[in-house]
């Protein structure tokens, strides 16, 4: 079993799709095995997204993943990673706002999914 994190972003939440973007990783056999909400920091954004610092929207980036609160989801399942980045590409199709206000989050590799996981549920890392 492959893990990932998936991040329900401030834009899902403010506008009650939580339950529904949920509920897509689940009818694709996904198991969410953690789940939290909270608000990133300044702090907790740049550790998530500190690949992308000095691009030319990384300021803009983390004031919107800070704007309000997020929810965190640890996925499990058969190529989750693979499935989750599928999957998000069709909610983002649907949901999206705008380039940045872009729903969902998708670990990319399993590095990432390893790191990101470590960041957001410290207590479940390296299972
Ligand atoms: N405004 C803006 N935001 C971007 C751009 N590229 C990425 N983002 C935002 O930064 C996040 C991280 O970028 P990236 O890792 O490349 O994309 P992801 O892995 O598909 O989420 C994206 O999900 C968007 O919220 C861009 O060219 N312009
Ligand atoms: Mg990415």
């Amino acid at each position: 079993m492959e893990g990932t994190l998936v991040i329900i972003k401030p834009d899902g939440v403010r506008r009650n799709l939580i339950g529904r973007l949920i509920g897509h990783y689940e009818q694709n056999g996904l198991t969410v095995v953690g789940l939290k909400m909270l608000q990133l920091d300044n702090s907790l954004a740049e550790q998530h997204y500190g690949e992308h610092k000095g691009k030319s929207f990384y300021q803009e980036l983390i004031a919107y993943i800070t704007s309000g609160p997020s929810v965190a989801v640890l996925l499990e399942g058969r190529d989750a990673i693979v499935q989750v980045r599928r999957i998000n590409e069709e909610l983002r199709k649907s949901y999206a706002v705008n380039t940045t206000q872009n729903t969902v989050h998708g670990s990319d590799s399993l590095q990432s999914a390893e790191r990101e996981i470590a960041v957001f549920f410290p207590e479940k890392a390296g299972a």
